[in-house]
């Protein structure tokens, strides 16, 4: 796959500080498909600086031209589509069918609405006798995981140049082609030089040195509670605006009267998809007593609909997970729920294919609230399936962890299935089977994280208020 060997900092391709390389391994097979620099401080430096030195002068240009930049980049990005579909599929070992609509045809769809949004939000308001300001918060440390190698970066790099902020990005170690692909896009659609730039590298190096990096205003990261945790820490003791959107375990609530076939099939669907590796992905699914052994039946068979293996084989629909790391981990989890006492109706921990990251898609019957596999972020194909007596049980169930990122209710009608999502404390509820909107704001309560990502509420992240009083 290509690869560049150096940084994308202050609009050029730059040689690396240091000499670390990262390998990029596709996890279908094991094999190495690129290498990238692991960068350092001093590179991570000379990022910071080259954002700043253009703040200025992109918070001065006018919104509507910057979304006319950001619309450039949006085309950009569409002349890249079958480049990105094969470069995500290569390292993240996504399905090509769900690369290409759903990992970059969705942020598409994100820079497009940034692209309007930059143009017609309001950065200016009228209150009583003052006029506030929403002004861009400045330079902004973008952090992103693999499991979205470009939606991830999207949702992050296009509200933050509507805002006026000016960027540095560092990737997930595993996808850092897609990174450097999106790095093209931004060159080619002219934004000007260090608007945006990109350090690849490891996250204890490059990550920790940006985000501790005194010249950043921001830092918006998405990862793992307990690294969100860390760098909430660094840049609260530091006084620094931040944004986490962190794990999940996002309960899908059957109400008695729903269509059960619909919501098991439509639940099943959430999990397999992207192999499990969504934070809100629905992994806790809820069932009333009366109905429990269809749904766990109806799940049992709808797992037969998703075929794992070479993701780049049409039909196939559950690729590997990303990596060694997590092929361990995931299974790990599969062996623990057994071992308390789940009732496995489909899969298993044992690895389905030779070679590559494979997991058997897994489904759990018996799970009880308390277990680990109820409690903890999988982040694999595993279905958990709980059961409950009572509204008010399900409620505390799908309310009993720490998290509240996704979520879904599934009952007769709307009225019912509205008024159980507004007692869940969670940040998302989809409504008997509702659409994902890429205006809606995204992002989670309690420890799935701060802040909220995607549409007006997306940008709104990036602006910081000054009011003048007349
Ligand atoms: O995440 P990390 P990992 C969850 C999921 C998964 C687990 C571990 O449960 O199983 O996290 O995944 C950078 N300072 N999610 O280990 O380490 C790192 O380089 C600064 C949920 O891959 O959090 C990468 O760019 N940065 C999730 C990013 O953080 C650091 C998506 C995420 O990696 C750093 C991914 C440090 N000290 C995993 N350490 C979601 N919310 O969507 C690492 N990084």
């Amino acid at each position: 796959m290509k690869a560049h060997d150096g940084m994308y900092i202050d609009g050029a391709w730059r040689p690396a500080a240091g000499s670390e390389l990262i390998e990029v391994v596709n996890p279908a097979d094991g094999q190495v498909i690129g290498t990238v620099p692991a960068g350092t401080e001093e590179d991570v430096d000379a990022a910071v600086r080259a954002a700043r030195a253009a703040l200025p002068g992109w918070a001065a240009t006018p919104p509507a031209e910057r979304g006319a930049l950001i619309g450039a980049l949006r085309d950009a990005l569409l002349a890249r589509k079958v480049e990105l579909t094969d470069t995500i599929t290569a390292e993240l070992g996504s399905p090509l069918g769900f690369s290409k609509a759903v990992h970059v045809g969705s942020p598409i769809a994100v820079a497009a609405s940034y692209a309007e949004l930059a143009a017609s939000y309001a950065f200016e308001e009228r209150i009583g006798n003052s006029t506030v300001l929403l002004e861009p918060v400045g330079v902004v440390a973008a952090i992103t995981p693999w499991n979205y190698p470009l939606h991830q970066v999207v949702a992050k790099v296009a509200p933050a140049l509507a805002a006026g902020c000016t960027l540095v990005l560092k990737p997930a170690e595993d996808t850092p082609l897609t990174a450097q692909l999106f790095a093209e896009a931004v060159h080619e659609a002219g934004i000007p030089a260090g608007v945006f730039n990109l350090v690849t590298g490891t996250g204890p190096v490059a990550g920790q040195a940006l985000a501790a990096h005194e010249g950043v205003d921001l830092v918006s990261f998405t990862g793992s509670t307990a690294v969100g945790k860390l760098i909430g820490a660094t840049a609260g003791a530091a006084v620094k605006r931040v944004a986490l959107e962190l794990g999940g375990k996002s309960a899908n609530v059957i109400l008695p009267g729903a269509d059960l076939a619909k919501a098991v099939a439509a639940g099943v669907g959430h999990v397999m998809n992207n192999t499990g590796q969504s934070c809100n992905a629905l992994t806790r699914m809820l069932v009333h007593r009366d109905q429990y052994e269809e749904a766990v039946s109806l799940a049992a068979e709808a797992v037969a609909d998703y075929p794992t293996g070479d993701p780049r084989q049409a039909g196939i629909r559950v690729g590997p997970v990303v990596n060694a790391k997590q092929h361990e981990r995931v299974r790990g989890f599969i062996t623990k729920g057994v071992e308390e006492g789940a009732r496995l109706v489909a899969g298993g921990p044992d690895a389905p294919l030779e070679q590559g990251y494979f997991v058997a898609p897994t489904v759990f019957a018996d799970v009880t609230p308390d277990m680990t596999i109820a409690q903890e972020e999988i982040f694999g194909p595993v279905l958990s399936i709980l059961r409950y007596e009572d509204e008010e049980e399900a409620l505390s169930i799908a309310n009993g962890t720490v998290y509240g990122l996704g979520g879904a209710v599934w009952a007769a009608d709307e009225a019912t299935a509205v008024a159980f999502a507004r007692r869940m404390d969670t940040g998302q509820v989809d409504i008997n089977g509702g659409r994902f909107n890429v205006l809606a704001p995204f992002g989670g309560y309690k420890q799935s994280g701060v802040g909220r990502e995607l549409g007006p509420h997306g940008l709104a992240e990036y602006l910081q208020t000054k009011s003048l009083q007349f």
